[in-house]
């Protein structure tokens, strides 16, 4: 007891009774202590950028969830572990630290985490989110809330059976259009319209000569009509002039394929441009007789668009915009339907000295894609995905226009994580890219760092 009171008179001595601290911080403005302190650095791994956590339940975790209390106070330390210029911020709680220029340097944010749900951590340099460095900060108990959205993103290995060498043939498709609430992002979702429950749409097969029906069925629960419009289709409206179908009704109509491609579809129901981007498109490939020549990985890749009045980045239901729309300004741009879909929800892999093939096109609606693979170079281009016509050999970068398409094959010859790109780079920034891991041995006459050099010469 006598101790206790001497504490407080020490206390009271130096201004730190509760009474004295509460006055402070009331006059004064004055940062309160934290509840909860994190303290993390900076890194750049594997080529990303990344936060990593320094110490307890975080430490050497990459991108942490820092979870905290609801109206607790927060301190976040952040030091600079690679020399490269960043900050950290809390948008949703309007925080922003300076700017760390040099190694060991440090910042600090403090706030108050005053409502509770889950929120982003970021460093606010240009480019760096997009490099990889932002985490979750969750407040409170929060049940995730878009766990219950369906995940759109197309399977890019989904690419149905070679035809090979067959007779022609009568083949049924169905294809059903959906209405659904699906993730967009880690934290956000979006009202797709669909073919099938995926952007794309499944991956159509067939040879040159096979007729081919297509039933279109409009779910039950759809609120909009839909339709669709083949290019691979000679007669009327591509087959959307037979196809407007209401909710819960079925059209069909049957074609014969006379062209061989990698033909679009699309939805062609006013406004076309909305439900193409809202996720109806998808894309079938007209074999040549005898079928494409064998290569060892196949992939089905679409590039498209999202318009929201929200901006890129925002968490939660993303709402649709007719006048980003019709100003051809996108928030967001994907391959295959979601911001992680080729980089995070599904893996391409591919072995060194394996050939690989990839069906691209663009559902956009509007936007010319500028093709590109990072670090590779695509020996073959069958250009406008004419199979008829000799491919183009030795490519860099390959247009391909809105409803249009493109075959692409490379020999992967060294490994690393290579990304496609629409090489138009302020998409990336948008949400556009994808992975392709190649796994084997590396071959340093191929590529080198000076290190390796260094080893294979025996310095
Ligand atoms: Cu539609």
């Amino acid at each position: 007891m006598k101790d206790l009171i001497l504490l407080f008179a020490l206390a009271a001595a130096a201004g730190f009774t509760p009474q004295a601290i509460a006055a402070r911080e009331a006059a004064a403005d004055v940062t309160p202590v934290a509840d909860i302190t994190f303290s993390m650095r900076t890194e750049i791994s594997n080529g990303q950028l990344v936060f990593v956590g320094n110490a307890g339940a975080i430490k050497d975790v990459v991108n942490p969830e820092l979870k905290v209390p609801e109206g607790a106070v927060v301190a976040i330390t952040v030091t600079n572990g690679d020399g490269a210029m960043h900050d950290i911020a809390v948008p949703d709680f309007g925080v922003q630290s300076d700017q760390i220029v040099g190694q060991g340097s440090s910042t600090t944010i403090v706030f108050r985490a005053a409502k509770a749900g889950t929120f982003e951590y970021v460093c606010t340099i240009p480019g760096h989110r997009a490099a990889g460095m932002f985490g979750k900060l969750i407040v409170g108990d929060v049940e995730e809330v878009v766990s219950t959205a369906v995940d759109i993103a197309k399977n890019p290995m989904e690419v149905d059976t070679p035809v090979g060498d067959r007779a022609p043939q009568h083949i049924t498709y169905d294809l059903l259009t959906t209405e659904v609430e699906g993730r967009l992002s880690d934290g956000s979702t979006y009202r797709y319209w669909t073919f099938n429950d995926t952007v794309p749409g499944p991956f159509l097969r067939i040879r040159t000569g096979d007729t081919v029906t297509i039933n279109l069925k409009n779910a039950d629960d759809s609120v909009n009509i839909h339709s669709v419009d083949f290019h691979a289709v000679t007669g009327p409206g591509g087959g959307a002039a037979v196809t407007q179908v209401a909710p819960g009704q079925t059209k069909s109509f049957t074609f014969k394929a006379l062209n061989p491609g990698l033909y679009v579809y699309h939805c062609a129901t006013p406004m076309i441009a909305h439900h193409i981007s809202n996720g109806m498109y998808g894309m079938i490939l007209v074999e040549p007789e005898g079928g494409l020549p064998a290569v060892d990985r196949e992939f089905y890749i679409m590039q498209g668009e999202l318009y929201t009045a929200q901006k890129h980045g925002s968490r939660g239901l993303q709402e649709f915009s007719v006048d980003k729309l019709l100003d051809e300004n996108p928030e967001h741009l994907m391959f295959n339907g979601s911001m992680e879909a080729l980089t995070k929800t599904y893996r391409m892999e591919a072995n060194v000295g394996e050939t690989v093939r990839m069906y691209f096109g663009v559902g956009g609606p509007n936007l010319i894609s500028s093709f590109h693979v990072i670090g590779e170079v695509f020996d073959r281009v069958f250009d406008q995905a004419s199979l008829t016509s000799p491919p183009l050999t030795d490519v860099q970068t390959t247009l391909v226009p809105p409803g249009g398409a493109t075959v692409v094959e490379f020999k992967v010859d060294y490994p690393g994580k290579y990304i496609l790109v629409d090489h138009a780079l302020s998409r990336a920034e948008k949400g556009l890219a994808g992975f392709l891991h190649v796994e084997g041995e590396a071959d340093a006459t191929i590529f080198s760092t000076s290190e390796a050099i260094d080893h294979a010469s025996g310095h």
